[in-house]
């Protein structure tokens, strides 16, 4: 009986082994495949998929910001361009950037088109990276970077992107993936140089050495973290829609803030008088003349400089100028009466 009981557990327990032995014997394969599925399939899928997306979607989601950009050396078929920029990332997956050619266009302005081509060095995925980037450029589209200068100097804001093909190294793994750096930020134009003043009038009867008969303190705004190395320049003068002669500003070097330079013209004294005599210049207005100028020549150390002289070209600037009192000064304090016929300068 107790031998038979034995037997029965015995045999039971055999069964029990045998079935597992014969389990492992039978589905063998099926862990083969799913060792197979884990090592073809889903981590090649883990490294060739899901990382790059990650990285891709990590470094879409990074901010980039300009916190300086300066244009200097301007020359005819080059300048030198220095970026001063942060990358802001959650700094959560750790991973390298390679250095990029980062191509540069206006985000608003269709069809796409680099105005210019920068070499961005390797970065981190840290929390915050500073990425300075400073070379010469030669100019291979000039009506591009034309059309960029217009944008910056006369919108009050601009979108800029900047997208380049680069491959992102994640820590522990020895592929490098491809990956597309493309950020657009919008950053503050100069706004047409909206609020330059020009005080500090004096007018002569006779024009000095150099033919001019006006002389004055231009202030320019730059509310962009631009700084522009423009040079010589010089622009039209209109008053009351005719042209009454030309204003020349040297050596504009426009950093952010507000920028004092000397101006010289040579304008239309008859012009001038005419206006100061009419209404309501002579009167409400007090002979605050509004002067429109208008880019019409940059030359920087003896070349032109087309990509700044026609995107100051594009563009009419009023400026309210005080002329009758340096008139007045001329003629013994007296401002310059409304004339009878007064009135019809517009
Ligand atoms: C970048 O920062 C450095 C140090 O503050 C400064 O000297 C340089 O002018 C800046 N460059 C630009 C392009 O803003
Ligand atoms: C990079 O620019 C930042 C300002 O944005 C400045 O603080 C830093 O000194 C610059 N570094 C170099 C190497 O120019
Ligand atoms: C910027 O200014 C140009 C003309 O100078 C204009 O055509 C363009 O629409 C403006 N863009 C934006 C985004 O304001
Ligand atoms: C205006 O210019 C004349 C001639 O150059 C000069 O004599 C005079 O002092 C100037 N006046 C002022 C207020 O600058
Ligand atoms: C600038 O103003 C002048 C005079 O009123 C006008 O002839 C010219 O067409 C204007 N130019 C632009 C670009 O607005
Ligand atoms: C501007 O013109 C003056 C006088 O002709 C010259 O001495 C100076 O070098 C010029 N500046 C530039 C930046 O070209
Ligand atoms: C007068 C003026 O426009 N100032 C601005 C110049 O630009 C800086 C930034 O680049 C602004 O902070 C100023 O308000």
């Amino acid at each position: 009986m107790s031998s038979d009981y034995e037997k029965t557990h015995a045999t039971q327990a055999e069964v029990v082994k045998s079935k597992k032995r014969g389990h492992c014997a039978k589905f063998w394969w099926a862990y083969l495949i799913a060792i197979i599925v884990i090592a073809v399939i889903v981590v090649p899928v883990i490294l060739l998929v899901a990382v790059p997306k990650i990285a891709q979607s990590k470094l879409d989601d990074a901010e980039l910001t300009l916190d300086g950009v300066v244009i200097t050396n301007s020359q005819t078929n080059s300048l030198s361009m220095s970026i001063n920029s942060t990358i802001r990332s959650d700094g959560k997956v750790h991973a390298k950037i390679d250095p990029f050619v980062g191509e540069m266009y206006l985000e608003d302005l269709l069809p796409h088109t680099p105005f210019a081509a920068l070499n961005f060095p390797a970065t981190t995925s840290d929390k915050l990276q500073i990425v300075n980037v400073s070379q010469t450029l030669q100019i291979t589209d000039l009506k591009a970077l034309t059309t960029f200068n217009t944008w910056l100097l006369t919108n009050e804001t601009l979108r800029i992107t900047i997208r380049g093909e680069t491959h992102v190294r994640v820590k522990g793994i020895s592929r490098a993936y491809p990956v597309t750096f493309k950020k657009t930020l919008t950053t503050n134009g100069l706004h047409g140089f909206e609020g330059t003043t020009v005080t500090n009038t004096n007018v002569t009867l006779q024009p000095d050495a150099q033919g001019n008969n006006f002389k004055g303190t231009a202030m320019i705004p730059n509310k962009s973290v631009f700084t522009l190395d423009i040079g010589n320049a010089t622009f039209y003068n209109y008053l009351l829609g005719k042209e009454v002669g030309t204003v020349y500003i040297d050596n504009i070097l426009l950093n952010p803030g507000e920028n004092t330079f000397p101006m010289r013209a040579t304008v239309d004294n008859g012009a001038v008088l005419t206006a100061l005599g009419s209404k309501p210049y002579c009167d409400e207005k007090k002979g605050v003349l509004p002067l429109v100028l208008r880019g019409k020549t940059v030359e920087n150390f003896g070349q032109p400089i087309p990509y700044f002289a026609d995107a100051l070209g594009s563009h009419n600037q009023t400026v309210d100028v005080d002329i009758g009192t340096p008139v007045a000064r001329l003629l013994g304090g007296n401002p310059v009466p409304c004339s009878p016929t007064g009135g019809g300068a517009h």
